[in-house]
Formats: C-alpha cells, structure tokens, sequence
C-alpha cells in the first residue's frame, strides 16, 4: 500500500519536472512558482537529492537583485496562463512576476540538509543559498515593514498563497477597478470556475499588477502605495520559522553574522504575533494594515502560526481549535471555519484543504506536542489521496477533487507525510 503510493508520488512529480524546475501542474500553471517549487523539493529529496536542490537553485538564479525572489519564473512561453509576462512587464530577461510568495526555503533547506544522505552536496548547495535565502528575508523587513514592526506585510492576495481567502474581502474590496485593461482569464478553461476566485476579484487582482508595474516594479515604493496591506499571521510564521532554521544552519556552516540577524528577526517577529491573538477565535488573526484593526476571519491563516515556534499555549489552544473544526469536517484542516457563513467547502480558499498548510501545520503541531491533532491531520490528508488522488485541495465536507489534477506540491507532501512515523498509509 505504502509503496505504491509512493510510486504514485514520485510519478507526479516526474510528470510535472521540466529538467531544472517542475510546474505546478500541466495546464492550469504551465511555469515555476516560488513556494510550490520550494516544498516540492522537500519530495523530490526523498528520491533524488540533486535534483532537490536544483529546484531551490533555480528558483533563487531568478532572485531580484533587491533580493525578492518572484512568485512565478515565465521560463518558456505559454498561452494557457493568465497573466502573462507581458502583463506583469518587471523587464527581467527572463521574465518573471513582480511580486514574492511564502518564503518556505529556509525551513526547506534545513530539512534537507538534515536528512541528506549526501552530506557533501547538501552542504555545498545550502553553503551557496544561505546568503541568498538572507538576503530575501532582509529583503522582506526592508521592503514590507517600513515601521519595523518585527512583522511583514503582503501587497497582494497572490503573494499569500491562498488567492481568495475570506481574509482578503474587506481590503480587496477597497481596490479600485477603475482602468482595468480588458483580459480573458485561463484558468477557467482549465478547471471549474466554482472552484476558482470570482471574476471581480481578478479584476481587482490585475488593478493592484497594473498599478504596481506603473511604479516601476519599485520596491521601496510598493508598500506604501498598494491600497491593499495585510499581515497575515501565516505568512509571518513563514517567515519566521524560515529565519529560525537559517539561523541554526548559518551556525553550523560557520556563519555567524547570518545566524545571529537571522536569530533577532525570528524572535521580533514571535513577540510582535502576539498582537494578532484572538482570545475570542482561540487563535491568531490577519492585521489590516490601512485601517490598523485585526480582521475578523476565522481563517487557515491563524492556525497556519503553529508553523513557528509561537508559545505552547498557543499552539494548545489552535490544536483545540483544530480538533473543534473536525467535528465540522469530515476531513482537516479547511481553509476556513465551516460555520462560518462565507464558507465554501469547494471554492479555492474560501473552505477547501490543502496538504501544503496541513504539512506545515503538522509539523509546529508535532514540535509543541500536540500528537493527537497531529496524528489526525495526517491521517486525514492520506485519506484524501485516497478518496481523490493527488489534486490541487478538496473539499473538506466530501473529499471532493478540485482544481488541477496530478498536483506536484500535493505528491510531495504525501511523500513527507509517508516517512514520518504518524503516518499509516
Ligand atoms: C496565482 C501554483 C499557485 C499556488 C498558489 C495558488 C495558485 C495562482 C493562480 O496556484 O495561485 O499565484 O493563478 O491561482 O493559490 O498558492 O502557489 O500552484
């Protein structure tokens, strides 16, 4: 059982691997993007670890020389995605997107360092990241926490990751659409538009690039001047978590300057969530940073904190929470609280699960003890695979495949889900 899944696994991601990056999937997102690629290598580790790190490699020769790393790299022309390069226009000679994207590759690239069997290779690839990955999350205080903070902000919902949370619809809403150029989306030619953001949200989406690209693509301009300026607690956690585990490895690989930013970064950053704790959700919450009010959404984003090392209490607490939503669901973690009444159990990440933000749920969770929950969430995520094979997410109420299908980040979770000793295939 658990050998042919992995079979199953490793052939996904062979399917979607393009030679010195995969895609997301074949179709619906025919180029590289940042944290796919990054937690995909986490799969592709367990198979062959130098392909592993030429993904991250890859990833990070598209590197800003600001030291933000794209959202999306535009490797080879395809007209099955909407927006193009043409539309973003950031001017690189390999075209890329002009925004970032959960910066995941510090955590990854301790974990891989960790389990390499090749010690030699894994240590002289993280040698040549480590000021790379530094300069991104400098990049990221410098540029997204003008008033230092010690937490970072995204100017747009696609540089969350999770496009159309329910997070986003009150700052959204304040986006203009006045100017909007005319555009055929892609995305519903390839998957079902009921599992897909709305029409008036893309055309939001495309005011905020428009706007962006009208800077000049200028990063110490950008904050200040996007309308739309949220600090999601995930996302930090993100961060925080990937500047925790670059400080331990800059140590070990005699860096001690890295380590030592690294260190403060992540431990401004775990004080500076506790101003986004919700006593009344039994977790964290997104800040809106125009208005300054904690956005009242009972969002993924919240429980996706555990990812860093926040207090114990806190990640008891968000176990509760996630044990309390699986009377509701059928399968954990959904992207949002069914009872809440924007919930939808099949639209994007407005309900459905993703065994991205489970894996990195799980493994807070399992640092701070919290086995039962974790046992659960794994448990479940394999059981998803099984109901539906390696789709984009699911819904949590039937299991339901949506999105794109033989997905690689997904075959890559279940690849770190099976070596893990929770998991029973
Ligand atoms: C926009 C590739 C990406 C993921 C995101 C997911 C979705 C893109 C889209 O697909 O976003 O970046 O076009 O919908 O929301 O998390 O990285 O899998």
């Amino acid at each position: 059982m658990k050998h042919a899944l992995i079979a199953q696994a490793e052939q996904v991601l062979r399917r979607n691997d393009r030679g010195t990056y995969t895609v997301p999937t074949h179709g619906l997102y025919p180029f590289q993007w940042n944290w796919d690629s990054v937690l995909s290598a986490l799969g592709f580790a367990h198979f062959d670890e130098a392909r592993a790190w030429t993904e991250i490699d890859t990833l990070f020769a598209h590197q800003w020389e600001d030291g933000m790393v794209p959202h999306i790299i535009f490797h080879e022309r395809d007209e099955g995605y909407f927006p193009g390069p043409d539309v973003w226009s950031t001017g690189r000679a390999v075209p890329t997107s002009g925004i970032t994207q959960p910066p995941v590759a510090g955590f990854a690239v301790r974990r891989m360092v960790d389990n390499a069997k090749d010690k030699d290779l894994a240590t002289q690839r993280a040698r040549a990241l480590l000021p790379r990955i530094h300069a991104w999350h400098r990049w990221f205080f410098n540029s997204r926490d003008p008033e230092a903070s010690g937490l970072v902000a995204i100017i747009h919902p696609w540089e969350s990751g999770r496009d159309n949370s329910i997070d986003w619809d009150a700052a959204l809403a304040r986006v203009p659409t006045e100017g909007v150029e005319p555009f055929t989306r892609r995305d519903i030619q390839h998957a079902n538009p009921a599992h897909r953001p709305t029409h008036a949200q893309y055309e939001r989406y495309i005011w905020l690039v428009q706007t962006f690209r009208s800077l000049g693509w200028d990063n110490t301009k950008l904050h200040d001047a996007s309308p739309f300026r949220v600090v999601d607690p995930g996302f930090n956690a993100i961060l925080i978590r990937s500047c925790a585990d670059l400080a331990e490895l800059a140590e070990q690989l005699g860096e001690p300057e890295i380590a030592k930013q690294s260190r403060d970064f992540a431990t401004r950053g775990i004080a500076a969530l506790e101003k986004l704790w919700s006593d009344a959700h039994g977790q964290y919450l997104c800040l809106d940073r125009s208005t300054g009010e904690l956005i009242d959404s009972p969002s993924i984003g919240g429980l996706l904190a555990a990812f860093a090392a926040v207090p114990t209490e806190r990640a008891a607490a968000i176990a509760r929470r996630i044990d309390k939503l699986g009377d509701a669901a059928k399968f954990l973690v959904p992207s949002h609280d069914p009872s809440a009444p924007e919930f939808d159990d099949l639209r994007y990440w407005r309900g459905p699960v993703w065994l991205i933000v489970n894996y990195m749920i799980a493994d807070g969770l399992s640092t701070a003890g919290q086995h039962a929950t974790v046992e659960r969430i794994i448990a479940d995520s394999l059981a998803l695979i099984h109901e539906s094979g390696f789709a984009e997410y699911y819904s949590p109420i039937t299991a339901e495949p949506c999105g794109g299908a033989h997905f690689t980040w997904t075959a890559a979770m279940v690849l770190e889900f099976l070596a893990q000793p929770a998991a029973v295939a």
